[in-house]
């Protein structure tokens, strides 16, 4: 459970994490000589009843409004912090804004310095801070007021924390691994160390991870949890990792170290957005900077459009590869004059490229069932490759594995399909094989091969639709033939005595039939067909590429060839020539096809009558 503060410069966040932990987080040299905070500060909060809290503490100075984000992001609870002498001010206002924005879950508000104020300024200020509140996800929560000097409530503040800690909801540790890195350095001895909050998943002494987008492959090979050694640590723990693999500059803040699952940097992200601020009109053109967990890149806003229902949608397009997941929350801001103008969700960290799709309904927005569709239906025919699904959508894969059933979708090698594509697909299928035998009444069947090559559509696809065409019964299957169910070729009078034609023109010159190109001189173009024909009766045999036999013909051939050849001697060409009275035109087809039917064997000495083959 990570908390994290947020407020005006010199409200007194620094000194109400001590006066509630006793730890000073303002560490650096010049955060003491400035009295200000500048980088992030860590702290546990131990409170009876919930598990150790990660304090984070963040700069409340306008410069600093960046180290401030990296701090609110992944944070579970925020606590505004506002002087009860000073009262709202601008970065108190903007601080809100951010942590709107990141849609963090709850929070409280202390006002402290109350030691300062008397009781009628405190219930003014108070008023201020509840009207500003109006609509936020401070609206309704605690306002404390506390002293860090004098202590007073700060009792009261923790039960607030309390309550709101029973309450906050752990990510799942058997999630994919990913911890923003704000912090690195490097410690004698120990090597490289990394700080963060693991957003989601787990971690173990020994594990093999990756830093991104810098792309090492890193060992852990040691593990703190809010500043203990531990063996495991889990989402939502303030986490320290001693790195084996990598550097210092590969780990810099704005590093995201994951899991060597689906994880991977990208460049464009389809986002949904919300401006806050009514001066800020952006065009395709306008450059802002993007803050996404612990990173922050320059970006365009390209095709910026409206989705209907008051939203925006567009498509970040970045400066630097990123680390992003699906739902993640972000927050935008532009340099002159420097402020945040708005942010919003990751619709999808790796879109489709080039194509412009409808924008998402607010509601679809957070749903798994609506974003899987519109996936589904974008990668259509091609399918929906599932293992970057979890990153994609933002949801476990368990709970993706669940939606992808509820949806119907057919899966077929790691490719998702929606219930709409195989519908095309077994329309596609039948309509070309019923076109198909139109065009060729006299095949057996369109083949498999065809198929494949002919339906846009991948191969697994087909085969399935076709396994399920013919369990259905719409499609019958033979071999590698299909064919619509319970057709076969029937021949009208004039076909019928073309076939009889050919057949007899084969059949009368048994041992060196005409081949196809002397048939089709004769009798023209359907002789290929109509000799397939022949061949699934029974008719005819094809011998060689070009010739077909009679049956007949072919067993007389074979026959007398086995009582010609003495069992076990071995045959030249020239010698079988001899035996056969076949010239070497024929010879050789005859003979090739005697091995191919296992009459005969070939070897390099010659031919072999095979003992009872064939
Ligand atoms: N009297 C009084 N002074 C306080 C109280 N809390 C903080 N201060 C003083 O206010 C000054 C600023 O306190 P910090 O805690 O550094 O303020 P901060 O919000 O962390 O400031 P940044 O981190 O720079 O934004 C310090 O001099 C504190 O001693 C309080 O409850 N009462
Ligand atoms: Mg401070």
């Amino acid at each position: 459970m990570i908390l994290g503060t947020a407020g005006h410069i010199d409200h007194g966040k620094t000194a109400l994490v001590r006066a509630l932990t006793g730890v000073d987080t303002d560490r650096l040299p010049e955060e003491k000589r400035r009295g200000i905070t500048i980088d992030l500060g860590f702290a546990p909060l131990e409170i009876e009843g919930v598990d150790t809290i990660g304090i984070v503490d963040v700069p409340g100075h306008e410069g600093f409004i960046r180290t401030m984000l990296a701090g609110a992001s992944g944070i579970d609870l925020a606590m505004l912090v506002i002087a009860a002498d000073e009262g709202v001010m601008p970065q108190t206002r903007e601080h809100l804004d951010i942590l709107s924005l990141l849609r963090i879950p709850a929070g409280l508000i202390a006002l402290t310095k109350c030691d300062l104020v008397d009781a009628d300024w405190r219930a003014l200020v108070e008023e201020d801070v509840r009207t500003l509140c109006a609509g936020t996800l401070f609206e309704g929560s605690d306002v404390i007021p506390v002293s860090a000097i004098t202590g007073e409530n700060l009792d009261a503040l923790r039960e607030s924390i309390r309550r709101l800690a029973v309450k906050v909801k752990r990510n799942r540790a058997d999630d994919l691994f990913r911890m923003p890195v704000d912090r690195a350095f490097s410690v004698k001895g120990t090597g490289t160390v990394v700080t963060g909050t693991i957003w989601s998943g787990s971690v173990t002494r020994d594990t093999t991870l990756r830093t991104l987008p810098s792309g090492k492959t890193v060992r852990v090979r040691a593990i703190q949890s809010h500043g203990k050694p531990v063996d495991i640590a889990f989402p939502g723990t303030r986490t320290a990792l001693a790195l084996v693999g990598c550097d210092l500059e590969d780990v810099e803040r704005g590093t995201t170290i994951v899991s060597m699952d689906q994880w991977a940097p990208t460049r464009e992200i389809d986002v949904a957005l919300t401006l806050t601020d009514h001066d800020f009109n952006p065009t395709p053109r306008t450059r802002v900077r993007v803050h996404l967990g612990t990173s922050e890149i320059g970006a365009r806003l390209s095709r910026l459009r409206s989705a209907g229902d008051g939203g925006l949608q567009s498509r970040l397009v970045l400066d630097e590869p990123v680390v992003a997941r699906g739902r993640d929350r972000f927050v935008i801001r532009v340099p002159s004059p420097a402020r945040t103008v708005g942010g919003g969700e990751v619709l999808d960290p790796f879109p489709a490229r080039g194509k412009l799709r409808q924008p998402v309904s607010a509601s679809a927005v957070s749903d798994l069932d609506a974003r899987l569709t519109r996936m589904l239906e974008s990668a259509g025919i091609h399918g929906l490759d599932i293992d970057p699904l979890p990153v994609r959508t933002g949801w476990r894969a368990d709970e993706v594995d669940e939606a992808l059933v509820r949806l119907n979708a057919t899966i077929v090698s790691g490719k998702a399909f929606g219930s709409g594509v195989m519908d095309t697909v077994e329309h596609l299928v039948t309509g070309f094989v019923a076109i198909e035998m139109a065009n060729h009444p006299l095949e057996a069947g369109v083949s498999l091969q065809t198929l494949r090559s002919s339906v846009k559509a991948p191969v697994q696809v087909i085969d399935l639709v076709i396994s399920r065409l013919s369990k259905g019964g719409g499609i019958e299957v033979e071999g590698s033939l299909v064919r619509p169910h319970g057709w076969s070729s029937r021949l009208n009078e004039r076909e019928q005595a073309l076939s009889d034609a050919i057949l007899h023109a084969i059949c009368i010159r048994p041992v060196e039939p005409p081949d196809i190109d002397e048939l089709e001189a004769k009798f023209g173009i359907s002789t290929r067909p109509l000799l397939r024909r022949l061949e699934r009766q029974g008719e005819v045999e094809r011998v060689a590429e070009d010739r077909y036999y009679s049956r007949a013909a072919l067993e007389q051939m074979v026959g007398s060839l086995r009582t010609s050849l003495e069992a076990g001697r071995r045959y030249t060409p020239s010698e079988m020539k001899e035996v056969l009275g076949l010239s070497r035109k024929y010879l050789i087809p005859f003979l090739e096809f005697c091995d191919r039917r296992g009459v005969t064997e070939r070897s390099e000495a010659g031919r072999v009558l095979r003992p009872g083959g064939g």
